[in-house]
């Protein structure tokens, strides 16, 4: 099967704020469509077939798996998403955008949904002038011939400007960050968060094996006696998974995700050990880190310590129950003062004590977009 498809698309709009429409649809087709490769420039043209605003058209060269079908029903989502009303009436109208699809590699589809090529884009300029700007030997799949040449025998005389304004490809977050690690309290959300993550962008997912402790549910019924065991177990365990998984690239995956970090590690063991143990542990820890790879992007979860509490309570792990408010508390200022003091960690700080990223996409969604801008 193959699950790359080259398609080219043509966008247009004549109505609102028309650079924004045509942005914002972009960054709609790179989230939830594929990579948008190349962005043509944009023209003003006057509407064709009918009266109405002058538009603002381009072209766009994407990369999908979709097939052809999902493909225009996912364009056409974006489209409702936008705001475009579509009424019965047969003729052309003002809109606040079109999405259609001109090629989809080399096929030739005569579908009721679906026509591609698109049965009038050698007729118009205001499609073939952007298209030839991104792929001028590309062959038109029925003419057989180069899209250039298409355009020198099309005869559509509108007048069609290019103008200044350039939009921005969107990077999409495996060509920002190779390494993604997720981190925060007991309870936050992080394996959720970093398993919808590595689903969506294919990524390997680096998940903490704490299951396999067994000094874990000895410490939660006598702290003081397990606490040295358990963070050194926890720091060994960690580096040792740390270090083979992020040394093997998996090249099928587009990057790496994490529900943890090493310094984790560190900030439980200042929370539970004594000072004398944890200047000992310190000196381990440090020899550690200094060999491991860092993260390009270090997230914290902050969620409030009753949702926290109520997390702990649905997921149900026996030796977690007794976990107390304060315990979290002490926890959550350990990571607030190791992040304000980690000046070298690209970090970024999200707020999901009012979010349900699970059951809400927008949430979701939130969350991504805020990783992709983050610098
Ligand atoms: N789209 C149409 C009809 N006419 N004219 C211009 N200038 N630009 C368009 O995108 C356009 C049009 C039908 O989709
Ligand atoms: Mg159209
Ligand atoms: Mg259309």
């Amino acid at each position: 099967m193959k699950t790359h498809h080259i398609a080219y698309l043509s966008l247009g709009t004549n109505q609102g704020d028309k650079l924004k429409n045509l942005q914002q649809a972009i960054n709609l087709i790179d989230d939830s469509i594929g990579k948008v490769a190349t962005i043509s420039s944009i023209y003003t043209t006057p509407s064709w077939g009918f009266k109405g605003e002058d538009f603002f058209n381009l072209c766009l060269k994407i990369a999908t798996s979709k097939k052809p079908k999902e493909l225009i029903n996912s364009l056409l989502k974006i489209e409702d998403n936008l705001g475009r009303k579509r009424t019965s009436s047969k003729e052309y109208e003002n809109r606040i955008i079109d999405i259609d699809i001109l090629l989809f590699d080399n096929e030739v589809i005569f579908s009721e949904e679906l026509i591609v090529p698109h049965p009038r884009m050698l007729q118009r300029k205001f499609v073939m002038v952007p298209l030839c700007e991104i792929a001028s030997k590309t062959i038109h799949p029925l003419e057989k011939k180069e899209l250039i040449s298409c355009l020198k025998n099309c005869d559509d005389s509108s007048k069609i400007e290019k103008i200044k304004n350039k939009l921005e490809r969107p990077i999409s977050i495996s060509e920002k960050y190779n390494y993604i690690a997720i981190e925060g309290n007991i309870g936050a959300g992080k394996t959720t968060l970093a398993k919808m993550i590595s689903e969506e962008y294919n990524a390997k997912l680096v998940l903490e094996r704490f299951a396999d402790n067994p000094f874990l549910p000895k410490f939660y019924s006598d702290k003081e006696r397990y606490a040295f065991p358990l963070e050194m177990s926890f720091l060994a365990d960690r580096y040792q998974q740390l270090t083979d998984d992020l040394a093997q690239f998996d090249l099928f995956k587009n990057f790496i995700i994490s529900d943890y970090y090493i310094f984790k590690s560190l900030i439980f063991a200042q929370v539970t050990l004594s000072s004398e143990e944890f200047a000992l542990y310190r000196k381990m820890f440090d020899l550690m880190y200094k060999e491991i790879t860092k993260p390009d992007l270090y997230i914290y979860l902050h969620q409030d310590t009753n949702r926290l509490l109520k997390n702990i309570k649905k997921r149900g792990r026996d030796y977690e129950q007794s976990i107390e408010a304060e315990y979290l508390d002490k926890i959550h200022k350990g990571y607030k003062s190791f992040i304000s003091s980690e000046k070298n960690l690209n970090t970024l700080i999200i707020d999901v004590s009012e979010m349900d990223f699970v059951d809400n996409s927008r949430d979701y969604k939130l969350i991504i977009s805020k990783i992709k801008d983050f610098l």
